[in-house]
């Protein structure tokens, strides 16, 4: 299962990619708000260190099915797996330019 795995890194690298955008770029401001709005604890409109951390903290321990403080490749998997699936927006199992998350601008190709 070589390709899923490949699959899971690269859905989890646009991921992060996409999540950092939402943050950093202002036109993204509504996925910004979301993302900000999921990590924002007390609503105060500022993202303090520990929501930081506590999101990350969160996000793990979802991954982290058996609780054993570790990712499994399953576990790991799961993730890439939705994020697929969100992705597939007509669920033909393929993801197709058109379905894949809009990246910073034209041509930005970095990273
Ligand atoms: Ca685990
Ligand atoms: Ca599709």
């Amino acid at each position: 299962m070589r390709r899923n795995s490949l699959i899971a890194v690269l859905a989890l690298a646009l991921a992060a990619g996409a999540a950092g955008m939402a943050l950093a770029q202002d036109g993204g401001k509504e996925r910004g708000r979301g993302m900000m709005d999921r990590i924002d604890a007390n609503k105060d409109g500022v993202i303090e260190r520990s929501e930081v951390d506590a999101h990350r903290q969160a996000a793990f321990k979802e991954l982290d099915k058996d609780g054993n403080g570790s990712l499994s490749f399953d576990e790991f998997n799961a993730r890439a797996d939705r994020m697929f699936e969100r992705m597939d927006r007509d669920g033909d199992g393929k993801i197709t330019k058109e379905e894949m998350p809009r990246r910073h601008g034209r041509g930005g190709d970095k990273g």
